[in-house]
């Protein structure tokens, strides 16, 4: 008797657990179709506004927690948060900027998890114009890490993508571990634009995205100069397709 009670609250117990775990990945899926219709709609909604000269494609990469979320979230919104919220599912930010007259309007998109496991796609990097490449200067590995996703964006950005070494947490100068010097000298070898940064307390935040998008149309200007046909052919442009010629020809 005593048996035969134990087999069946076993198989309750196990019964009631698969429930549980079902209603788990149900509940998971439901968060992803979410998160994916939100994207969709938001994809739709600013393929929409046609009133840009340039549109960029921008991305923040680095390791996990060196503050890409935060220095989103304070680029776009102007605030931030200590908590730590790993980032789920696709997420991009869409902001306009004005350089010299032209209108340009950033998507800027925030890596989502994947940086910890270092297998972001080449989808996302797909027609990235510009990187913001992070490492937080209270880590060491995130500052070792540097190299490896500059391999990351040689492999599978295209050839013209502008990147800018961005050093976080500034802030934090008690619990540094890379100098500024060291930061500066690796951008020199390189060849990278350097920037020490805070999302904390708002530290050259629209700095480096401004100097980005400067890079980015000096670099345009550049191939448009040596042969016009490059932007128009080149994989990576995402030139907003009403811009005239004379617009192409950015003078950021
Ligand atoms: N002190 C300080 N903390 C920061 C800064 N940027 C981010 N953080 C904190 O670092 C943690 C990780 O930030 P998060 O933006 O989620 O990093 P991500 O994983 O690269 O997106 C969070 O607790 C943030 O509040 C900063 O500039 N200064
Ligand atoms: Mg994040």
């Amino acid at each position: 008797m005593y048996k035969i009670l134990q087999v069946t609250c076993t198989e309750n117990v196990k019964r009631i657990s698969s429930l549980f775990c079902y209603r788990i990945v149900l509940l998971h899926i439901h968060l992803l179709l979410h998160t994916m219709a939100a994207g969709q709609d938001r994809w739709q909604k600013d393929a929409a506004d046609q009133n840009f000269d340039y549109m960029f494609k921008i991305l923040i990469i680095g390791n996990s927690s060196v503050g890409k979320t935060s220095f989103l979230f304070r680029y776009a919104e102007d605030a931030f948060t200590s908590a730590f919220v790993s980032t789920v599912g696709i997420d991009f930010k869409v902001k306009t900027v004005f350089r010299q007259d032209k209108r340009v309007k950033l998507q800027i998109w925030d890596t989502a998890g994947q940086e910890r496991y270092r297998t972001i796609t080449t989808a996302y990097y797909r027609g990235a114009m510009g990187f913001i490449l992070m490492y937080d200067v209270t880590n060491e590995e995130s500052f070792n890490s540097v190299r490896d996703w500059v391999t990351q964006i040689k492999t599978y950005s295209w050839d013209n993508a502008q990147v800018v070494l961005v050093g976080n947490k500034c802030d934090m100068e008690d619990e540094r571990v890379v100098s500024t010097e060291r930061g500066k000298q690796l951008s020199d070898q390189l060849g990278l634009e350097f920037f020490e940064t805070s999302a904390k307390e708002n530290l050259n935040v629209k700095v480096v995205f401004e100097r980005l998008v400067d890079i980015i149309c000096d670099k345009m200007s550049e191939s448009l100069d040596s042969d016009p046909s490059l932007v128009s052919a080149s994989k990576g442009t995402r030139l907003n397709e009403h811009t005239s010629s004379t617009n192409a020809n950015c003078q950021c």
